[in-house]
């Protein structure tokens, strides 16, 4: 079997899962939100990780119909979990390229919204710095009606796009995420964490939050701190965890 038509099969039978990574907020040491993450469960291979298998779901298109599924299973698991006494929750969810240029996008997030009784603050959508400014001004459009909703936007994989500072500027988003390829190395880089310094200075000066993903290490997450870097996403608090395993971490971080 071809591995386009594997995943069709995944696709149809439910083997894709999603897995929630959480992001702490460096102040209070509490979890602010989960990223979730999404993966393929094969009867024959075990868990396969995104990477070798997204661009083929957007080659072929099926990346609207998971695309989908994972927005709204997101969204449910967020108000179960709000349910049982977590507080307000917030998960993040990531978003192709191929989602975001479809003109039925923004209605889909309406859609995904209403149909789990207006839970705009619960949902986060991430798109990596390099799409959002491929299309930059129709994406800005798009976006400003999604924060309108109450749907927050968080810049994914900050750093290494490009980005013009102008539009950085005109961005409707909330979020940046700082790109773990900065984070990874500044203990030890000095240019590396003058980015990291210059991207946090940035984010705050656009009324943004900012994550440092990627965070593996004590020196990293004492660095952060230092620099007043908001939230920390990484190994060293939690890997991405199958959603049974999701109340634990709530109940370790409450
Ligand atoms: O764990 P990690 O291997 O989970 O993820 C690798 C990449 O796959 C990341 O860049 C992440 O943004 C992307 N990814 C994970 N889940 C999804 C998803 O549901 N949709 C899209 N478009 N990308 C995802
Ligand atoms: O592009 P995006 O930021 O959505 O990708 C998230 C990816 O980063 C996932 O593959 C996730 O498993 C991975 N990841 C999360 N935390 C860490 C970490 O501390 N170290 C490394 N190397 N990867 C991480
Ligand atoms: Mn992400
Ligand atoms: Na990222």
């Amino acid at each position: 079997l071809s591995l386009e038509s594997k995943l069709r099969r995944a696709v149809e039978h439910e083997q894709l899962v999603l897995h929630y990574q959480p992001a702490i907020d460096i102040q209070t040491g509490r979890i602010n939100g989960l990223e979730a993450l999404i993966r393929w469960e094969d009867p024959d291979h075990g868990l396969v990780l995104p990477l070798s298998f997204i661009p083929l779901l957007e080659e072929t298109g099926m990346i609207m119909q998971v695309g989908e599924w994972a927005l709204k299973k997101a969204v449910s698991d967020a108000v179960a979990w709000q349910a049982k006494g977590f507080g307000p929750m917030k998960v993040a969810v990531n978003v192709s390229t191929v989602q975001l240029h479809d003109r039925g996008f923004v209605g889909l997030i309406e859609h995904v919204v209403k149909d789990n009784g207006d839970v705009a603050y619960a949902l986060e959508l991430e798109i990596t710095e390099s799409l959002v400014m491929k299309d930059i001004v129709s994406n800005i459009q798009k976006l400003r009606v999604i924060r309108q909703m109450g749907v927050s936007v968080a810049i994914d994989d900050f750093g290494t796009g490009y980005s013009s500072l102008s539009y950085i500027a005109k961005l409707p988003a909330n979020t940046l995420k700082i790109d773990r390829m900065f984070v990874m190395n500044m203990a030890s880089s000095a240019e590396d964490q003058s980015i990291v310094s210059t991207i946090i200075s940035l984010a705050h000066s656009l009324d943004m939050r900012v994550v440092a993903e990627g965070v593996e290490t004590d020196e990293q997450a004492r660095l952060l701190r230092m620099l007043k870097c908001d939230e920390v996403q990484g190994f060293l608090y939690s890997p991405a965890v199958p959603a049974q395993e999701v109340e634990a971490l709530l109940f370790e971080h409450r």
